[in-house]
């Protein structure tokens, strides 16, 4: 790609508009990324959220952290931002009367745990408590609205930000679909998830962002075409809420994202 991606151009061409930086549970101004690699802290295990593990800090890129659990593979590691309310210094479990877990698929004997446990922390550099940054409050009610441009992480690929488009809403979650990759990485998330973040915010912490894919339908118009129009799944139950105001036969007609297609008619 010769030319880096410009989302004002991105926006005008696509005759679309950016989410507020209000929809979003992120600071307004990003967090500075102390850790480095190495590293050691408390942070939940992804696949076991009742335990609290020890975790190593594998790289950094801009806010975000790659986590490995100490005792874990090297096939199961995570992205935190510093002001994740998932991480904390170590000692932070235990002074709230906690006790620190192996991770799920530990590779040793369950036995052999505290054992591991003091030899991992043994001479080990923890994070300082400065490291980890306040989490930011979550906007009040979901504000998103179908069509608004995001940045959003690649759940399949975490280590990626990419170009991004609300593609519908319902209660309190979105779905987010991936500008130019047919679907297949879109997702729904609740309106504070962690992992969507406002236009610009790449640009503003020096993460790389990943430009739209090249999957765009063949029509006629702006060198981005329209997205092919998929009707989205609905949500999973846990986006559903108990009421009867939105019967599931409504959910695909409120999904359709008739704005990031310049279909004119
Ligand atoms: N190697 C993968 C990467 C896909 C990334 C898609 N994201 C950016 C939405 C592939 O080509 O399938």
């Amino acid at each position: 790609n010769l030319c880096p991606f410009a989302w004002e151009d991105y926006l005008a061409e696509t005759r679309s508009v950016a989410a507020p930086p209000v929809c979003f549970k992120q600071h307004a101004v990003p967090p500075t990324n102390e850790f480095h690699c190495g590293v050691k802290l408390e942070a939940q295990d992804p696949r076991n959220l009742t335990s609290t593990c020890i975790a190593t800090v594998v790289a950094v890129i801009g806010p975000r952290l790659r986590l490995r659990l100490d005792g874990s593979d090297n096939k199961n590691d995570f992205w935190r931002l510093v002001d994740s309310n998932d991480i904390h210094p170590i000692g932070h479990c235990e002074s709230n009367g906690g006790m620190l877990q192996p991770p799920l698929g530990f590779r040793m004997n369950a036995s052999s745990w505290r054992t591991f446990l003091l030899k991992t922390l043994s001479g080990a550099e923890t994070a300082p408590s400065r490291y980890f940054k306040k989490e930011p409050s979550s906007p009040r009610y979901n504000m998103f609205r179908i069509g608004q441009k995001l940045e959003a992480v690649d759940r399949k690929n975490p280590h990626l930000i990419c170009a991004a488009t609300v593609g519908a809403v319902n209660n309190d979650s979105i779905f987010v679909t991936f500008d130019g990759w047919k679907g297949a990485f879109d997702y729904w998330c609740r309106y504070d998830s962690r992992d969507i973040f406002p236009v610009g915010f790449c640009a503003m912490v020096g993460h790389p962002l990943q430009p739209p894919g090249q999957k765009f339908a063949l029509t006629s118009g702006s060198r981005f075409k329209s997205r092919v129009l998929s009707v989205p799944p609905p949500p999973p139950l846990q986006f559903i809420s108990t009421g009867v105001e939105k019967m599931p036969s409504e959910i695909g007609k409120l999904s359709i994202s008739s704005l990031d297609l310049g279909a004119k008619t």
